[in-house]
């Protein structure tokens, strides 16, 4: 497994941090950072970046502050950030069409005990799921098998292939993601995968990590104490080129035979929100749960 030092660092003070936080987004998909104490620098190196996405949690700016809510333990998933509870590896707005392809987080004061990142590579994920589970890949690259969200969620599959062949991810494993039946085997799986890949961070003042969010997973784990993370979401600038997702180590193959016939490979049906009337694979609590928007 790799860890933290085998990722490309930036000091945001530094005159070449865009080029080189461009650069590290288009080798491994991501770039640590320090020097991101106030948020006005924050602010500064996202625009010269992405074009930043305002949202239901974010000030005016587009910046959203990660801390815990008083309010915001009515049990409701899509508020889970803002608690100390744990989050696992997840893409941000998996549950939105179009989610979010940067991601930015930065600490502006750490936990007393735990709040460590954990961050996953999907393009790693995808890869090593190819080499020795193919039917497990093909599976969980079928369109229509997963479905996050609450009543307006995204039905889509956890790879998908884009138009320039390369592979994007989504996903999240909590109770805003159901699966079609013929992926159930491969999700404690990919569960386990998620958590054995997952690279443990621990974010000091001003440091932080800046990501492309169709290719890797953020989480955290629980927390003590009066952490404030700043998070910035947006979309590339044009003029940066950076295509999506990730190439994978080899082109995508298709599962052997055997294995094929082997799942079922029924379609995961339309959601109850939109007209559908099948039983959910997993848990259904759209009726408890708004539009998430994270
Ligand atoms: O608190 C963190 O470190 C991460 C927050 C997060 O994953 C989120 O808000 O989606």
């Amino acid at each position: 497994m790799r860890d933290v030092d085998d990722l490309p660092h930036v000091d945001l003070r530094d005159p070449d941090s865009t080029a080189r936080i461009l650069s590290g987004l288009t080798t491994h998909g991501i770039t640590l950072f320090q020097g991101g104490a106030e948020r006005n620098d924050l602010l500064c190196a996202a625009r010269s970046l992405i074009r930043i996405r305002t949202h239901r949690d974010s000030d005016s700016d587009g910046v959203t502050p990660i801390a815990q809510r008083a309010a915001s333990n009515g049990g409701k998933t899509s508020l889970t950030g803002f608690t100390d509870r744990e989050l696992w590896p997840h893409t941000e707005g998996a549950a939105v069409c179009r989610p979010p392809r940067v991601l930015m987080l930065a600490c502006l004061r750490p936990a007393q005990t735990g709040g460590r990142s954990h961050l996953v590579d999907g393009r790693d994920l995808y890869d090593g799921i190819a080499r020795t589970e193919p039917a497990m890949l093909a599976a969980l690259s079928k369109p229509r098998s997963a479905y996050f969200g609450g009543g307006s969620g995204n039905l889509g599959a956890i790879f998908e292939q884009t138009t320039e062949g390369r592979i994007t991810l989504r996903l999240r494993l909590d109770e805003l993601a159901r699966f079609a039946p013929m992926l159930m085997p491969s999700i404690d799986r990919l569960r386990t995968l998620v958590q054995q890949q997952a690279i443990p961070v621990d974010l000091r003042e001003g440091h932080g990590y800046i990501l492309l969010n169709d290719r890797w997973l953020h989480g955290r784990t629980r927390f003590t104490g009066n952490r404030l993370m700043l998070r910035i979401i947006g979309d590339p600038l044009s003029t940066h080129a950076l295509p999506s997702g990730f190439s994978p180590a080899e082109a995508p193959q298709p599962a052997p035979r055997a294995h094929r016939t082997s799942v079922d490979t029924t379609p995961l049906p339309r959601p109850p929100s939109a007209g559908g009337t099948a039983a959910p694979a997993q848990r259904w609590t759209d009726s408890t749960m708004p539009t998430p928007a994270s």
